[in-house]
């Protein structure tokens, strides 16, 4: 009995790692195990956002985030681009999270995707005076 309790979880086992290997998997080791038709869900398209994330993008020009406020919502990937010919930064102050870039220099950019709902506020680290909003909806 114990036996064969033993080789049942064995065969399951092997049955799951030959799922595991997927069909590139060379099956030679294929033993007429029945067909279970209780599939494994091998392609899921995992939840929400199928298609990637969505993209939005701020200037940064002039010693100003533009525009701000900006509303996006979740999932979205926002892009900061520096178009001003001094470093900025992107140092959120408060928020679900904080987002800081670091030193965007002239010319470069800066992603992040929001995750969580909420308002963003944000300056520049280096130009306090500079301040944004990112607004996040679900
Ligand atoms: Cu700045």
């Amino acid at each position: 009995m114990r036996t064969q309790l033993r080789s049942i979880t064995i065969g399951a086992t092997a049955l799951a790692t030959v799922v595991s290997l997927g069909l590139s998997g060379c099956s030679s080791s294929s033993k007429s195990s029945s067909p279970s038709t209780t599939a494994a869900p091998t392609a899921t398209t995992t939840g929400a956002t199928s298609g990637g994330p969505s993209a939005d993008a701020v200037t940064i020009q002039g010693f100003a985030f533009n525009p701000t406020p900006k509303t996006v919502k979740v999932g979205t990937k926002v892009t900061w681009t520096n178009d001003d010919s001094f470093t900025h930064t992107v140092k959120t102050l408060q928020g679900p999270t904080k987002p800081d870039s670091g030193g965007i220099h002239s010319g470069k950019s800066f992603s992040y995707v929001f995750t969580k709902p909420g308002t963003y506020q944000y300056i520049c680290g280096i130009h306090n005076s500079m301040h944004g909003t990112v607004v996040v909806t679900n």
